[in-house]
């Protein structure tokens, strides 16, 4: 009996602060791999939709206080609410594209204060390690001519500058720092050649685990 082995899909995770394009990017990475024949599922943390989504969902938009440890378990345990589907999409062989992972999970919560980025890893730890992590990089000035933040909590200038020198302490050499200043298009050139790059190399890896 000949049976073909099923390669794996790649985890790629798009991070970078706030208004870097991050999702514009991810979900427009989805669609220039399904075209180019790698199939390409899109997911996103917070995934709002669950029940542990919605108390996240009113938290960021200041419906609600939670104690910084409590929220920062809620929002980890939103990523481990969706391990079996993670798990199984890349097992069939379908790539995914996430829009921030436990990374933004660890970068927030320690930019509070009194929060560690060790106690933060902790929560995380043990799930699917990306393959690719793609940081969109702008500078402060660029962010700024981006235009107002939203109205949601962390949306604030000083709280972003602390996110992002967190970021600085996570890079490891999966991760590729991107200039998020380049054209929509050209941007999701570089980004596109880093991802079928990966997708090749890894499809007949183990997934790694996270922190471990
Ligand atoms: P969006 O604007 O991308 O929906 O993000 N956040 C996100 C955390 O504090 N912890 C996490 O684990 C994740 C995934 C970043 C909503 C805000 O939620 C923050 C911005």
């Amino acid at each position: 009996v000949v049976t073909s082995k099923v390669c794996r899909g790649a985890l790629i995770v798009m991070e970078g602060c706030d208004r870097s394009g991050k999702t514009t990017q991810a979900k427009l990475l989805k669609k220039t791999l399904d075209d180019a024949g790698k199939p390409t599922d899109f997911m996103c943390f917070p995934d709002r939709s669950t029940q542990i989504g919605g108390i996240i969902n009113n938290y960021l938009k200041c419906g609600t206080e939670l104690e910084d440890h409590a929220i920062h378990l809620l929002f980890s345990a939103n990523r481990w609410e969706l391990l079996p589907k993670i798990k199984m999409t890349l097992a069939k062989g379908t790539n995914i594209v996430i829009d921030r992972y436990a990374f933004s999970g660890v970068v927030f919560s320690a930019a509070k204060e009194g929060m560690s980025l060790e106690w933060c890893k902790k929560s995380d730890t043990g799930l699917p390690k990306p393959d690719l992590v793609l940081y969109l990089d702008v500078s402060e000035k660029d962010v700024q001519k981006r235009g107002q933040f939203g109205a949601e909590r962390y949306e604030k200038e000083e709280f972003q500058k602390r996110v992002r020198a967190n970021y600085e302490l996570l890079k490891d050499d999966t991760w590729r720092i991107i200039d998020a200043s380049l054209s929509i298009d050209k941007l999701q050139e570089v980004i596109k050649e880093e991802a079928l790059k990966v997708i090749n190399k890894t499809k007949d890896e183990k997934i790694p685990e996270l922190w471990v």
